[in-house]
């Protein structure tokens, strides 16, 4: 479509890369070219015929965890169906659960409410997920959150020093998740001030404690550190770098053509911290990698500006997306070893250098040897052969200009940032279903005004081609998911809390005064709570702790206080609190917000405040 024509030059001339692909010899095989699909589903035009239909009372294969951009939070979809069943709040406020309003979410965001969500990844054992946690990034405010997966709910905020924009996050896969690492892609001084020059600005690389929710330490880099992976044995984490030059500018950003994969050595970083090898700053441990002098890094140089780093199912290959080159970088990660022993030169582990399309920035799999990358400038999905990509580049430029490796390309509408295969970063990659994350909806949806949703695609992985087969318009702005299968998720996920996990569970209602501090106790059992009345004094400091005592699946109950601006659920068993000054005389009603009961309307009580 000719609008589509016109962002594709747009971002060509941005990039200063208008003929690059062209250039190089790379012309996409014609056969493929001819089956690329116009952006509308057609069923049973490939092999890939399983339906993604699911009917009425039945559910879904998968959960899919999804961060939710610049809303701060991340959402629960049910795939395939792409029905969102869950919002989990975490760096954002949310009215509707009293998320930011009670004393304890407050605890935890500590008055920040906005964030950035990227990357959401679970916690592993034994390169699978194991269905305890979920960790996502805050690139605005720089935290880390962790969501437990028994309730979906946050349980733990960290912030994180001495860094900036932490984007890339991935947990360790094996033998479990001990470790976490964060990317920084702002880089700054470190410490901080105004009047340090540009090239004392460092990448920093954050390993936190998986259960702690501590930082470990942080690796000081000069370039900065975009997307990060973690191999499959606990050896390596992965950063890409897009800014070695150290630039502060777009154009400094782009000036060289080469740019990194940096590779972190864990063994050699463990040492570090035992051989106190670090600087503490702002009370954290920094070990100094900069100018390569540490040994712990490795520094894989890629084609300029990469974006995305991914690992095969199999463990055997990192893979980054070019971004300003139209090609991967395969690097075979069996060959790290050789090359932090100074046995091969970091450039051997480069095994191939795959033409994908014009803008690669991230590559998913379907655990048959197929990777799929999404490309961003030319609005497509591209399947391709990891084997036959390794094995052209052994044959030389004649045999990877026919481009064997490619299997198919599927347009995307449009502008597609991440892709995501069901399963498809743990050791049981399934290749059932992609999602393709793209950036505009454009004309996709019934026209909502200027700003319009983001357009997830399904796509059929099952079969040779790429077949799409759904839409779902997202609001604003998710990157990236995962999609678990249901039987790893649904056996841990719980109905009710424990009630007396939170030491102010109220079994008994009741008000307690000591001075002008008062204390509500109240029971919620539908359809009253425990008290009808409490009486105030203007200028008391009240702090109401509401305990749901229901312990009835999906039967909530809300806590809301007229003018006093206080709204929050409480879910089976559990216990949220609230602290107000009790400054506006007069009578003022207290209900239930969340429909409960068939007198839900008559669950009400007075604050009567003198
Ligand atoms: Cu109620």
């Amino acid at each position: 479509m000719s609008e589509n024509k016109t962002d594709r030059r747009n971002f060509l001339k941005i990039l200063g890369i208008g003929g690059a692909a062209v250039a190089a010899g790379y012309v996409m095989p014609k056969d493929i070219l001819t089956s690329k699909s116009k952006g509308i589903a057609e069923a049973g035009t490939s092999e890939g015929k399983q339906s993604h239909e699911v009917l009425p009372g039945q559910l879904d294969d998968y959960y899919g965890f999804w961060s939710g951009g610049q809303s701060g939070e991340v959402r629960v979809l049910g795939i395939p169906s792409m029905r969102q069943i869950k919002s989990i709040p975490v760096f954002n406020m949310d009215v509707a659960s009293g998320w930011g309003i009670t004393n304890e979410s407050k605890a935890l965001l500590k008055g920040r409410f906005c964030g950035d969500t990227h990357h959401v990844h679970g916690s592993y054992t034994d390169r699978t997920y194991d269905g305890k946690y979920l960790f996502v990034n805050d690139k605005l405010n720089n935290r880390v959150a962790r969501i437990r997966i028994d309730y979906l709910e946050t349980d733990k905020i960290l912030d994180v020093p001495n860094i900036q924009g932490i984007h890339g996050l991935f947990t360790q896969r094996f033998p479990k998740t001990e470790w976490v690492v964060c990317n920084g892609e702002f880089q700054v001084p470190v410490p901080n001030r105004a009047a340090a020059d540009q090239k004392d600005y460092y990448g920093i690389h954050t390993i936190i404690d998986a259960e702690k929710m501590e930082i470990v330490c942080q690796v000081m880099m000069d370039g900065n550190l975009d997307l990060a992976a973690t191999d499959y044995n606990g050896k390596y984490s992965f950063a890409t770098s897009y800014n070695t030059e150290k630039g502060v500018t777009i154009s400094e950003m782009l000036a060289a053509d080469y740019d990194a994969l940096y590779v972190f050595n864990w063994d050699r970083i463990k040492k570090a911290l035992n051989d106190k090898h670090y600087k503490v700053i702002e009370g954290i441990k920094v070990i100094d990698a900069t100018k390569g002098k540490s040994g712990i890094v490795l520094e894989i140089p890629v084609a300029k500006n990469p974006h995305g780093v991914n690992v095969s199912p199999d463990g055997k290959y990192a893979i980054c997306s070019g971004k300003v080159s139209p090609t991967c970088t395969v690097v075979e990660i069996a060959r790290l070893d050789d090359a932090f022993n100074g046995k091969i030169k970091p450039k051997d582990c480069v095994v191939a250098n795959p033409f994908i399309g014009l803008g690669p920035l991230h590559t998913t799999f379907d655990g048959r040897g197929n990777a799929i990358t999404s490309v961003f400038i030319d609005s497509t999905n591209v399947k391709w052969n990891i084997a036959k990509a390794i094995e052209a580049e052994k044959l030389g430029e004649e045999a990877k200009k026919k481009n064997p490796h490619i299997v198919d390309v599927l347009d995307v509408n449009y502008q597609v940032g991440h892709i995501e295969a069901t399963m498809a970063e743990t050791k049981e990659a399934d290749g059932r279903w992609l999602v393709s994350l793209n950036k505009f909806s454009k004309d996709r949806f019934l026209n909502v005004g200027p700003l319009k949703n983001e357009c997830e695609q399904l796509v059929d992985l099952s079969g040779e081609k790429l077949r799409l087969v759904h839409d779902s318009a997202t609001y604003i702005e998710p990157h990236d998911c995962i999609m678990v299968k249901k039987s790893i998720i649904e056996p841990k996920v719980k109905d009710r809390f424990n009630m007396f996990e939170n030491p102010l569970a109220v079994t008994e209602s009741g008000v307690v005064r000591k001075g002008k501090k008062v204390t509500v106790k109240l029971t919620a059992n539908a359809p009253v709570f425990g008290l009808q009345k409490v009486d105030l004094k203007k200028g008391d400091e009240v702090t109401v702790i509401v305990t749901n005592n229901d312990e009835i699946a999906d039967l909530a109950h809300g806590f809301a206080l007229s003018n006093y601006n206080i709204n929050f659920v409480v879910a089976p068993f559990q216990t949220k609190s609230v602290t107000f000054k009790a400054d506006k005389p007069g009578v003022y009603w207290a209900y239930c917000t969340n429909f409960c009961h068939a007198l839900h309307l008559e669950m009400r009580m007075r604050f009567i405040i003198t």
